[in-house]
């Protein structure tokens, strides 16, 4: 039996098919750099998602891994203590798509036709596809005690992720918008070392268990915090292309998943 969308997606929270509502949600990313929509999940499907991450948690590849902000490799021209070379760390665990069960109901979202219409209205694209490779379209996130993603910015122009379950404290989403402008080439390295010095305004904006967030993160630095207790953070990442046909670069997926497909 498949499941209905509406009774995993709380359309009265969201609802992803009026274009109204879709218009909004594009105005708020365009004019905030991020949209969260709480309540995204019906309860009873947040506790389904949670079940099954829990029990592919085994299956996750896990690693610590050092990196600059612009998740690039180092310049030996350049000082080891340019922002450039500063290495920051991060620690968590992911599944790939591949691992995802073939019925679950994340498959369910990612796929349905008006979910990918909603997120493309708010993104203006015209229409969204997935990864051709078999590991980066749909991908879950565990950060355990002591876990974190450290400061970067993602490769791609956009990112939308799905709480599934909050640890008791930390794990949280921080950023800064339009700190740099990847498409002019523009680094902003005083920008970029100001927030590693703890020089800026961070945005920390409130997730809960079943939001949804969407938010540019190719200009925006962003990272999240250790997880803090015996409560794993686990977090899933929906990536869509605006072109048919694109697989993830391979160096990024040995980097992400230590494995091509
Ligand atoms: O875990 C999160 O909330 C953000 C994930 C993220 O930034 C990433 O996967 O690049
Ligand atoms: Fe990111």
């Amino acid at each position: 039996m498949t499941t209905a969308l509406s009774d995993i997606i709380d359309f009265s929270a969201c609802p992803v098919s009026n274009p109204l509502f879709a218009g909004q949600c594009a105005a708020r990313l365009a004019s905030d750099g991020i949209l969260t929509l709480p309540g995204f999940l019906q309860s009873g499907a947040v506790d389904m998602l949670v079940a099954e991450a829990e029990a592919q948690k085994h299956n996750a590849y896990f690693t610590a891994s050092s990196h600059n902000v612009y998740l690039s490799e180092p310049r030996p021209g350049l000082d080891a203590s340019h922002v450039f070379n500063r290495q920051i760390i991060s620690s968590k665990g992911c599944i790939t798509t591949d691992q995802v069960p073939e019925q679950s109901r994340l498959r369910i979202i990612y796929d349905a036709p008006e979910f990918r219409k909603f997120i493309a209205t708010i993104v203006g694209e015209p229409a969204l596809y997935e990864y051709a490779d078999p590991l980066s379209s749909i991908n879950v996130h565990y950060a355990d005690e002591g876990q974190e993603l450290g400061w970067h910015f993602d490769n791609s122009e956009f990112a939308i992720t799905l709480l599934l379950q909050a640890p008791q404290s930390g794990g949280q989403f921080e950023y800064v918008r339009d700190l740099r402008d990847a498409e002019a080439g523009e680094m902003n390295f005083a920008g970029v070392a100001a927030v590693l010095d703890g020089e800026v305004v961070i945005e920390r904006p409130t997730v809960t268990q079943g939001t949804l967030m969407l938010f540019r993160g190719r200009n925006a630095m962003h990272r999240v915090t250790p997880t803090i207790g015996r409560t794993t953070r686990i977090l899933v990442v929906l990536a869509y292309n605006a072109e048919p046909g694109i697989a993830l670069s391979e160096a990024a997926r040995m980097t992400f998943f230590g494995r091509l497909g």
